[in-house]
């Protein structure tokens, strides 16, 4: 099980243009995987990741799949909502999917226990809620509800200029529900 996500990692990294990155193939070298997959649906009736707030191990993968009508996903600092929170942030690249869901999706591997944040870099779409968590403390100020506040007030989503930070492999089952 381990070994076939190992592979699928690999395999993406060597693609080149769909694909990352350096980091990926890092993060297949020295994360032990849990075989734990949380899918997140993009888009969703309106603008969403359902769901928005993801507890996660280390090892685990967080799965993007992506909706009508034109998503991406990116990491930001809590601070800044809506733009990417260094140059090595994760960015999916843009899914236009005019139905269904999208032919690939856009796996991430949780690396630590730290919280990370994440919004759709489309147009407004951050800055009207379309942000995201996995691992918050819900005990500190800093919410999934705080950094969506945050969100309204902050401008146009910000992309990064390359696909990064993830893989983008085909989508294992683009005709079952999310
Ligand atoms: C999707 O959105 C991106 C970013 O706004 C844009 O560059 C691209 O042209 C859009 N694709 C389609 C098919 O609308
Ligand atoms: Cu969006």
């Amino acid at each position: 099980m381990f070994s076939k996500i190992v592979t699928i990692l690999a395999t993406a990294a060597a693609l080149g243009s769909a694909a990352p990155t350096k980091t990926t193939a890092d993060i297949a070298s020295r994360t032990e995987f849990t075989g734990v997959t949380h899918t997140v649906a993009v888009g969703r009736a309106g603008l969403n990741f359902e769901p928005n707030n993801i507890f996660a191990k280390v090892g685990d993968l967080v799965e993007f799949h992506y909706l009508p009508a034109n998503h991406s996903v990116v990491q930001a600092s809590f601070e800044k909502p809506c733009v990417p929170q260094d140059e090595d942030s994760f960015f999916s690249g843009f899914f236009p999917v005019s139905q269904g869901q999208s032919d690939e999706v856009f796996q991430i591997v949780v690396e630590d226990t730290k919280p990370i944040w994440f919004y759709c870099s489309q147009g407004d779409h951050c800055s009207k809620g379309m942000v995201g968590s996995i691992n918050q403390n819900v005990n500190s100020p800093k919410t999934l509800s705080a950094f969506r506040e945050l969100a309204t007030n902050a401008g146009p989503g910000v992309s990064q200029p390359y696909i990064q930070g993830g893989c983008r492999i085909p989508n294992p089952q683009p005709n079952a529900g999310i």
